[in-house]
């Protein structure tokens, strides 16, 4: 019998810059329960998935670009997650701003954790690939700040044995570099669960604008063949604060088939069987890495 495992992709429609925690929350619990109703197991949430995409905007004042932190996981107003999680026996994966005092200092990373059906954080990630730039540049019609409001994590890409399966997470533009899918498979990764923020314009190079839902396609279903994983892609997509995220949440199979997208720019839930043991297919044959893969001969890949 193949181990099989009832995933939901929870696509969020915008935040607005307003919208207080408490009814984000609210929000992400009636996705919680409309999961659980449909049989998931585990829900997976975007990045940044408590406050809207603040990186688009440039803050003289660091007590402005904290407000949109975390400094306490669960905090207060966060809490309400894990019960309902510990509730109704779900696990979830939910991406936020993460301010942690550590190293004698304030640091600040865009995080994900995972959290088990008994509310309990089972592992933390935090993001690697950053992208955009690190000052302010008022040409671009928005911000791009991530280098600026964010460190580079510094976790490592991680796997954590859960819900019967081996998980690995990411994060947005982790997903366009093929080193982050290869990682987390040669630690076991079944499923690769992450969250994103993506603006349909990218001010550097504006003629591919029309090709954002292609490329982001195309990175996930490659990584998720080439590395015989699932991959569960889930948007915060819609106008945001008059900037437009690219929604087309999606489920993506070993075999790279999208196997469920979304096809609103809103709340929107999907929901998949994972059968985790298709994976093998892949791992054991095309993708054998003891037996084909050369580790040998690509040493240029982690050389500066
Ligand atoms: N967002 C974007 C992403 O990698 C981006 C940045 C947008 C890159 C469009 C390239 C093109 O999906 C985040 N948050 O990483």
């Amino acid at each position: 019998m193949n181990r099989r495992l009832t995933i939901a992709a929870a696509q969020l429609g915008p935040i607005t810059r307003d919208e207080s925690r408490h009814d984000v929350v609210a929000r992400l619990q009636d996705m919680m329960r409309r999961a659980h109703s449909r049989g998931a197991r585990l829900v997976v949430f975007p990045e940044l998935a408590l406050t809207t995409f603040f990186p688009r905007w440039y803050f003289e004042d660091q007590a402005d670009i904290d407000a949109f932190f975390e400094r306490d996981m669960p905090g207060p107003e966060t809490q309400p997650l894990f019960d309902t999680a510990r509730e109704l026996g779900l696990g979830f994966y939910i991406g936020y701003a993460e301010r942690i005092a550590q190293n004698d200092r304030i640091q600040r990373f865009n995080t994900a954790i995972l959290v088990g059906g008994d509310g309990r954080i089972i592992g933390k990630y935090r993001k690697i690939h950053l992208p955009g730039h690190d000052e302010h540049e008022p040409w671009r019609p928005f911000q791009h700040l991530e280098k600026r409001y964010f460190e580079i994590g510094d976790l490592g890409f991680g796997t954590w044995e859960a819900l019967g399966g081996t998980l690995g997470m990411a994060l947005c533009n982790d997903r366009r570099w093929p080193e982050t899918y290869r990682m987390l498979a040669l630690q076991g990764a079944e499923v690769m669960l992450l969250g994103y923020n993506t603006p349909i314009h990218y001010p550097p190079v504006p003629e591919h604008d029309h090709l954002q839902g292609f490329h982001n396609h195309i990175c996930m279903q490659a990584g998720a063949y080439q590395n015989g994983m699932w991959v569960v892609s889930v948007a915060k997509a819609g106008d945001e604060e008059g900037c437009r995220l690219l929604g087309q949440s999606s489920i993506i199979a070993p075999t790279g088939e999208i196997v469920a997208m979304t096809s609103s720019q809103e709340d929107e839930l999907l929901i998949h069987d994972c059968d985790l043991d298709q994976t093998r297919k892949i791992r054991e044959h095309i993708f054998n890495f003891k037996r084909h893969r050369q580790p040998q001969q690509y040493g240029l890949i982690t050389e500066y």
